[in-house]
């Protein structure tokens, strides 16, 4: 899956009404999408998404933001998707992130900060099918 990634537009930008706006931003910078949910992940499931975080003094916060409201899943392909899709989302903080990016157009804080994109090609496949079954790809 080198050449895919998994993206979440977060609450607090579906929330806002940028989810059309997003899309049309990764569909520019040449993402196909290879599928996409419209869908709301419970505290359980968000817990279970951030594992890895579980020590990080934020985990609870993050897992009360990601299950406050519904999010958008979707799988991305593109040559090189896990680095390119990072450079064009912007740094986690959007304070820091370059002008242009997902996160400096739309996000308000390192913690509500719009959107996910996988930080390796093997976690792109584990999160993708963390939302999708094999039926669900185009
Ligand atoms: P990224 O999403 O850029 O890969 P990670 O993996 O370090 O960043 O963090 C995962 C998520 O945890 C972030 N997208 C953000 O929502 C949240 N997060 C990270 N750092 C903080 C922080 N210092 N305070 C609150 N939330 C944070």
């Amino acid at each position: 899956m080198s050449n895919r990634t998994f993206t979440m537009i977060k609450p607090d930008a579906f929330a806002a009404g940028h989810t059309g706006s997003i899309i049309q931003h990764i569909e520019a910078a040449g993402f196909k999408l290879i599928a996409m949910k419209l869908t709301r992940l419970s505290a359980e499931k968000a817990g279970e998404f951030y594992a890895v975080h579980k020590e990080r003094p934020f985990y609870g916060e993050l897992v009360d933001f990601m299950s406050s409201g519904p999010i958008v899943a979707a799988i991305l392909e593109k040559d090189n998707a896990v680095e390119d899709f990072r450079k064009l989302i912007g740094a986690t903080n959007p304070a820091n992130a370059e002008e242009g990016t997902i996160r400096k157009l739309y996000a308000r804080s390192v913690g509500e900060n719009a959107i996910h994109g996988s930080d390796s090609n093997e976690n792109a496949a584990i999160e993708g099918s963390f939302f999708f079954s094999a039926f669900e790809r185009i």
